[in-house]
């Protein structure tokens, strides 16, 4: 047996690499499952799979000053790497709380030096892009990736758009190849995970010659990869991290009266969104008591509390409005929203109390219900107050992508899985029209959750249509390339 069967058939073993019906966290179904993070437990692994690693650096003549493992199980391999071979290595911190005051690289850090990427397997190369774009804002030069196993689902012809050259040391295809040839796996199963493989690809493009692409298509960048654009409002990277995270781009509408209500609400359904938007002037028995559970809540499950407040006065005004009153709401609202229709005061009155608060703001650019007044010059307005006060502002309230800079994020309510209304003007799209083909970033959904027999499970439904509308728009390059031309 050569070395890499021998390691194919240990990771096989110690169940690193499962084959059967696995349920991803976006909702897919894969014939095949990785579990890189189980070889920690096995010493003569890890031996061998950092071997091979910095062997095919070897062989493909790559040079390097350094070596950055991309968080958290190419760490350990990155570090025997550079312990077996004497090279210095750099550590990327992962955390999304506190990423604002602490170093984001540990290490020797000398600008202009390159910087070798070690991965344990790579599918869209969205973790990779991560790690790399955190490494070149500290002045580093990343040029090359090394991956124990491409999935090749796309991830290698992106991060060669991005300049990154991936070299892996086995790909799928080789690892089926090896399993089928020792007898572990059959040639159906060989079959079903080349379908499987075929049909998620991340990222597609027109063939020239076998290999390059025949033209350079525009691409969505992904949730963790707008997270490290520069100029991104911290309430934003938090958010999109939360969502890469958690594979959620659900906002629950917590439209409810009753304080026990919304708790058990965001308790139970916690776990499937990014987001929990209130309207706290509604709770018929509101207590300060219950903002302190319900930001312990939004720890526990990681989410952000968005209080749809709609603040649509005079500076002065808003200012009292949003810090004062009975609700508080600049002490505990990551996220609060605006009207636009007094001009920019109100912006600015936010501000001067959210600034210092770490706060972030939407600005209601569009609205879902029939017949509003906000659309065409009063959209472009907001899009343009947006810009211009954008250490505040994040992002947009609308039913659809209004602008292609990818620091801004979009919201969309008036969303059910039926199209039609509620009798009172609300009207509803579906997940996959909001995220699909109106480019929105998340669903806001109230009813379509609220009034449902089981709620966990219809908030599960939404999870999985706008994860995998997502999904879908990711893997189509060219759509995002349109909208964005469209825009001034
Ligand atoms: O244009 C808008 C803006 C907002 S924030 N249309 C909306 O419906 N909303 C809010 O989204 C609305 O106040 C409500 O809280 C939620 C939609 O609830 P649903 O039950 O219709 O999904």
């Amino acid at each position: 047996m050569d070395n890499l069967e021998e390691l194919v058939m240990h990771l096989y073993e110690i169940q690193a690499v499962k084959l059967g019906q696995f349920q991803l966290k976006s909702g897919i179904c894969s014939p095949v499952y990785f579990d890189l993070r189980v070889i920690v437990s096995y010493p003569a692994v890890m031996n061998q799979v950092s071997s091979l690693l910095f062997q095919c650096a070897k062989n493909n003549g790559l040079k390097y000053e350094t070596v950055c493992g991309v968080p958290y199980t190419a760490l350990p391999l990155a570090s025997i790497i550079c312990f077996s071979n004497q090279l210095p290595m750099l550590i990327r911190r992962k955390e999304a709380k506190d990423y604002g005051t602490k170093r984001l690289v540990e290490g020797n850090i000398n600008p202009g030096e390159t910087c070798l990427i070690i991965e344990d397997v790579v599918t869209s190369g969205s973790s990779v892009m991560e790690t790399v774009a955190v490494l070149k804002k500290e002045g580093l030069k990343v040029t090359d990736a090394i991956v124990l196993v491409d999935r090749e689902q796309g991830g290698k012809a992106r991060l060669a758009e991005e300049g990154i050259r991936l070299h892996s040391v086995c790909s799928l295809s080789n690892l089926l190849d090896v399993l089928c040839k020792k007898g572990k796996i059959d040639a159906v199963v060989v079959q079903n995970v080349n379908k499987f493989i075929q049909e998620n690809s991340t990222y597609k493009f027109t063939k020239q010659n076998g290999s390059a692409p025949a033209k350079k298509m525009c691409r969505e960048m992904s949730y963790g990869a707008r997270a490290e654009q520069p100029g991104v409002h911290p309430i934003a990277a938090q958010l999109l991290k939360v969502m890469e995270k958690k594979t959620t781009n659900l906002c629950l509408s917590a439209d409810v009266t009753d304080c026990k209500e919304l708790l058990q609400l965001a308790d139970t359904i916690g776990p499937h969104i990014c987001v929990l938007k209130t309207h706290v002037d509604i709770l018929q028995d509101f207590q300060p008591e219950v903002i302190k559970e319900l930001k312990a809540v939004a720890e526990k499950h990681e989410f952000l509390l968005f209080e749809d407040r709609k603040f649509a006065d005079i500076g002065n005004t808003v200012k009292h409005q949003y810090e004062g009153g009975v609700y508080k709401i600049s002490s505990w609202s990551h996220i609060t929203n605006a009207h636009v229709v007094p001009g920019p005061g109100v912006v600015k009155g936010l501000k001067e109390v959210g600034m210092s608060l770490n706060r972030g703001c939407l600005l209601i650019a569009q609205m879902s219900s029939q017949g509003s007044l906000a659309t065409g010059d009063y959209t472009k307005a907001a899009v343009k107050m947006a810009e211009e006060h954008s250490d505040f502002v994040f992002g947009f309230i609308s039913g659809s992508k209004l602008t292609s800079k990818p620091e801004f994020l979009h919201m969309t309510p008036g969303v059910q899985l039926q199209s039609g209304g509620d009798g009172l003007g609300q009207q509803y799209l579906s997940p996959e029209e909001v995220i699909g083909k109106k480019g929105s970033d998340i669903i806001i959904v109230g009813r379509g959750i609220l009034a449902a027999s089981d709620r966990v499970e219809a908030a599960q439904t939404y999870r999985k249509a706008g994860w995998e509308a997502y999904l879908k728009r990711l893997s189509v390059p060219g759509d995002s390339c349109h909208s964005q031309q469209n825009e001034s």
